[in-house]
C-alpha cells in the first residue's frame, strides 16, 4: 500500500434529507472526517472532501406522506438545515452537494447505462406488493403489518423495529399499505439486479487480504476490526443478487433508452454513493479542476467516513458497482464509527431522544468547539459510546477551562506582565533541570525536540484514524505546558532568576504556538482565537502543521523573540450547572411530549381475543333489522325496549343504549342484530337477540349501521 498517496478523496455519508441532524450523526461520519481532512490539509496534502444530502428513496417520500408535503419541500427544508448545522459546526467540506442536482441524475444514469451495456445486470421478475388504490408498487418501508417473529403490529416490510428481525414484506401478517391503508395485492414486476454472488470471491479476497487482481491495495490490519467483522459475516452468509431499480415515482429515472425503463427509478443505494462522484464533478467544475484523478488514478486514497449501519453498502455493494464499471479505484479504507447513546438510552428521532445540532448551536452559541471536543473525546471509534450533559460539562470545565485555557491564559498574562507582551529572548547556554527529561543539558532545545516528537505521535494517531488518542495527545501537550510552569514557578523565580524565567516563558510561548496549529483539526474556532491572541497570521489550514514539525526538528522558533502578542482573553468559559440541568430537562420534556403525541395518535387498543375458527363464526346469525318502536324500560336507566322489523318477523329486544340515544331519535334506524342468541329475560321483558354496537375508548356507543339500503332480514356475513 502506498502510505503517501498523491491525493485524497474523502467522503462523509450523505445524510437522508428527512430529518434534522443530531449529535450521533455528527460523531459518526462528520466530525471524524473533518478532523481527518483538516489534518491532511495542515500536512500539505492534496485533499478533496465531499458530501451532500441524500434526497431519494422511500426515506424521503414516507416523510413527505407523513407531513402532508411533497418530497421536494421535504428535501429543500432539510438540505438547508444541514447546510447551516454543518457550517456552524465547522465541518469543512470542499463541497456540500445534493442528489437532486441534475449533474447527479446524469452521473448516476451514466453509471447505470455503463453497467447495463457491459451486461453486468441480470433481469429478474419478482412478486411484489402493489397498492391498487394508490396504483403503485410498494417499497418495503411502505408496508406495515404484524411481525411474524414477535407479534409487534407496526413492523415494516423490511424490518421489525421492535425485535430487530430483518423481514421481507410477504412475511408480514395482515399487511397494509401506508399510502392508502388498503390491503396490498401481489403483482409481478421486473427489475435489474447486480449479481453480488458473482463478485463474492474477489470481494472476499480484497477485504481479507487487500489484494485485488494481483495488486496489493491496502493492509487489512489498517481497517477497523468491527468493519472487517461485519464484512466477513456478510460474505460468510453468502451474497445474493440485489435489485438496483425500484418501482417508485421519486428518484433517478432508469435511462429511458433501456427497454422496460418506464416507471422505474434507481434504487437509492445505487444512486446515493455515486453522489460522491457527482459532488466531486461539481467541485471540479466550480474550481477549474479535473475530477477524474480523484476517482480513477491509483495514486488516490479514497476514504469513506460512515456510521456502522452503512458498512455493507460502502465495503461490498459500492465497491462491486465501482468494479463493475471498470474505471474506478477501490476505497483505501472505510473507518466506520459505531453509535453514540444519549443519557443511557439509544438516540432516537422518532422518540425525540436526541441533542439536535441546529438547536445546540442556537442555544449555546460560540460553544461549537466545546461540543466538537467532547464528541471527539468520546467518538465511538471501536464501540458504542455515551453522551451525557454532565460529561460534557466535565469535559469543558475540567479539561478545556482548567487545563488548556488555563495554560494559555497564564502564558499570555505573564508575557504581558513581565515583557510587555513581547516574546522574551533567552540565553541558549543557560542550563537547568528539565521537568520532562530531568536533564540539565540544552534545556530549551531538548524541550523543543520533545514537543516535536509529541506532535509526531499526534500525527500518527490521526493518520490511523485514532482521533480520540490524537486529542488526548493534544491535551497531554497542554498538561506538560502547565507542568512546565508549575515546576519552574516563574512567578517566584522572576525576582531571583529572571534569566531562567525567560527560557521558561519563551518555551511556553513556543508550546502554545505549536498548539494553535495542532488543535485546529479538533477545535478550528479556538485555533483561530489563539492565533489572534498570539498575534500570529490566521491559519490558511494548508501545510502549517508540516511547517511546525519541520521548524521544531530544525530548532527554529515558532514564534520569534521580540514578537508582540495581544492581551489575554479567555479561550473557554465554565459551563454552569443550570445550563446542564436545563438541557437535561429539555430532553426529558421533549421525549414526554413526543410519547404523548404518539399515544394521542394511537389510542390504546384492547387486545384481540383468542383466534376462532371459521366454523365458530358461521354459528352466529347476524341480520339486518329496523327499529320500528322504542321505549324506556321502567326502573332501568340504561335500557330501551325495542321492536324490530326483521323482514319476515318482528322481534323484541332489550338493549343497553338508553344513555346514548333517546327513543324518538332511533325510530327507523337500521341495525345489525345477533339473531340466534339465546333469549334472555331482562327486567321482566324477554329479549330476543342482541343489537351490535361499536364502543369507542370513551365508552360511547354507536350502531353498527348496515346502511339505509340494507333490507331487513338480510344476512350479514
Ligand atoms: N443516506 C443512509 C444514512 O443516512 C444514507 C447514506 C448514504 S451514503 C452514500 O444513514
Ligand atoms: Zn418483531
Amino acid at each position: 500500500m502506498n502510505i503517501s498517496p498523491e491525493r485524497y478523496l474523502v467522503t462523509s455519508a450523505l445524510p437522508y434529507a428527512n430529518g434534522p441532524l443530531h449529535i450521533g450523526h455528527l460523531a459518526g461520519a462528520y466530525l471524524s472526517a473533518d478532523v481527518y481532512v483538516r489534518f491532511l490539509r495542515l500536512m500539505g496534502k492534496d485533499v478533496v472532501y465531499v458530501c451532500g444530502s441524500d434526497e431519494h428513496g422511500a426515506a424521503i417520500t414516507i416523510k413527505a406522506l407523513k407531513e402532508g408535503k411533497n418530497p421536494q419541500e421535504i428535501i429543500d427544508k432539510y438540505h438547508d438545515l444541514f447546510k447551516v448545522a454543518f457550517e456552524k459546526m465547522g465541518i469543512s467540506f470542499d463541497i456540500y452537494h445534493r442528489t437532486s442536482a441534475e449533474i447527479h441524475h446524469e452521473t448516476s444514469q451514466e453509471f447505470f447505462q455503463t453497467l447495463y451495456d457491459k451486461g453486468e445486470f441480470i433481469e429478474q421478475e419478482s412478486e411484489q406488493y402493489y397498492d391498487e388504490e394508490a396504483k403503485q408498487f410498494l417499497a418495503d418501508r411502505y408496508i406495515i403489518g404484524t411481525c411474524p417473529k414477535c407479534g409487534h403490529d407496526g413492523a415494516y416490510g423490511d424490518q421489525c423495529e421492535k425485535c430487530g428481525s430483518a423481514l421481507s414484506p410477504t412475511e408480514l401478517i395482515d399487511p397494509k399499505s401506508t399510502i392508502s391503508g388498503s390491503k396490498p395485492v401481489i403483482r409481478t414486476t421486473k427489475h435489474w439486479y447486480l449479481p453480488l454472488d458473482k463478485y463474492e470471491s474477489w470481494l472476499t479476497e480484497w477485504i481479507s487480504t487487500g489484494y485485488k487482481d494481483g495488486e496489493h491495495l491496502h493492509d487489512p490490519n489498517d481497517w477497523k476490526n468491527h468493519v472487517l467483522g461485519q464484512c466477513k459475516s456478510w460474505l460468510e452468509g453468502g451474497l445474493q443478487p440485489r435489485a438496483m431499480t425500484r418501482d417508485l415515482d421519486w428518484g433517478v429515472d432508469v435511462p429511458q433508452e433501456i427497454e422496460g425503463a418506464e416507471g422505474k427509478k434507481l434504487y437509492v443505494w445505487m444512486d446515493a454513493p455515486i453522489g460522491y462522484v457527482s459532488a466531486t464533478k461539481q467541485w471540479a467544475l466550480d474550481n477549474g479542476k479535473d475530477w477524474k484523478p480523484y476517482w480513477q488514478d491509483k495514486d488516490t486514497a479514497l476514504i469513506h467516513f460512515i456510521g456502522k449501519d452503512n458498512i455493507v453498502f460502502h465495503c461490498l455493494i459500492f465497491p462491486a458497482i465501482l468494479n463493475a464499471h471498470g474505471d474506478y479505484i477501490m476505497p483505501l479504507n472505510v473507518p466506520a464509527n459505531q453509535f453514540v447513546n444519549l443519557e443511557g438510552d439509544k438516540l432516537s428521532t422518532s422518540r425525540n431522544w436526541a441533542v439536535w445540532v441546529n438547536e445546540y448551536v442556537e442555544e449555546l452559541p460560540g460553544k461549537e468547539d466545546e461540543l466538537r471536543y467532547h464528541m471527539i473525546k468520546n467518538m465511538p471509534e471501536q464501540k458504542d459510546s455515551e453522551f451525557t450533559w454532565k460529561g460534557y460539562q466535565d469535559s469543558v470545565n475540567n479539561e478545556l477551562v482548567n487545563n488548556l485555557a488555563n495554560f494559555v491564559n497564564r502564558v499570555v498574562v505573564l508575557t504581558n506582565k513581565y515583557y510587555e507582551g513581547a516574546v522574551p529572548e533567552y540565553d541558549e547556554n543557560l542550563d537547568f533541570i528539565s521537568p520532562s527529561t530531568q536533564d540539565y543539558d540544552g534545556y530549551h532545545d531538548g524541550e523543543m525536540l520533545q514537543l516535536h516528537d509529541d506532535l509526531q505521535d499526534l500525527n500518527e494517531f490521526l493518520r490511523k484514524f485514532e482521533f480520540r488518542a490524537g486529542l488526548r495527545k493534544l491535551m497531554e501537550i497542554s498538561s506538560q505546558g502547565n507542568q512546565l510552569l508549575q515546576f519552574n514557578e516563574p512567578w517566584k523565580q522572576i525576582k531571583e532568576d529572571p534569566e531562567q524565567v525567560k527560557v521558561v516563558m519563551n518555551l511556553a510561548l513556543q508550546y502554545i504556538s505549536a498548539m494553535s496549529v495542532a488543535m485546529a483539526p479538533f477545535m478550528p474556532f479556538t485555533a483561530d482565537k489563539l492565533r489572534a491572541l498570539l498575534n500570529l497570521p490566521e491559519l490558511t489550514g494548508i501545510g502549517e502543521l508540516d511547517q511546525v514539525l519541520q521548524d521544531l526538528a530544525e530548532g527554529e522558533m515558532l514564534i520569534p523573540a521580540g514578537h508582540k502578542i495581544n492581551k489575554s482573553s479567555h479561550l473557554f468559559t465554565r459551563i454552569d450547572d443550570n445550563v446542564i440541568e436545563a438541557q437535561v430537562q429539555k430532553l426529558h420534556d421533549a421525549k414526554a411530549a413526543s410519547a404523548a403525541a404518539v399515544e394521542a395518535e394511537t389510542p390504546a387498543m384492547e387486545p384481540i381475543k383468542d383466534t376462532i375458527q371459521f366454523d365458530d363464526f358461521t354459528k352466529m346469525d347476524i341480520r339486518v333489522a329496523e327499529i320500528i318502536s322504542a321505549q324506556k324500560v321502567k326502573k332501568a336507566d340504561k335500557l330501551l325496549q325495542l321492536e324490530l322489523n326483521m323482514g319476515g318477523e318482528q322481534r323484541t329486544v332489550v338493549s343497553g343504549i338508553a344513555e346514548h340515544y333517546s327513543p324518538e331519535e332511533i325510530i327507523g334506524q337500521k341495525v345489525s342484530l345477533l339473531a340466534n342468541l339465546a333469549p334472555r329475560k331482562l327486567r321482566g321483558v324477554m329479549s330476543q337477540g342482541m343489537i351490535l354496537m361499536a364502543e369507542d375508548s370513551d365508552g360511547k356507543l354507536t350502531f353498527v349501521d348496515p346502511g339505509k339500503d340494507a333490507e331487513p332480514g338480510s344476512i350479514i356475513r
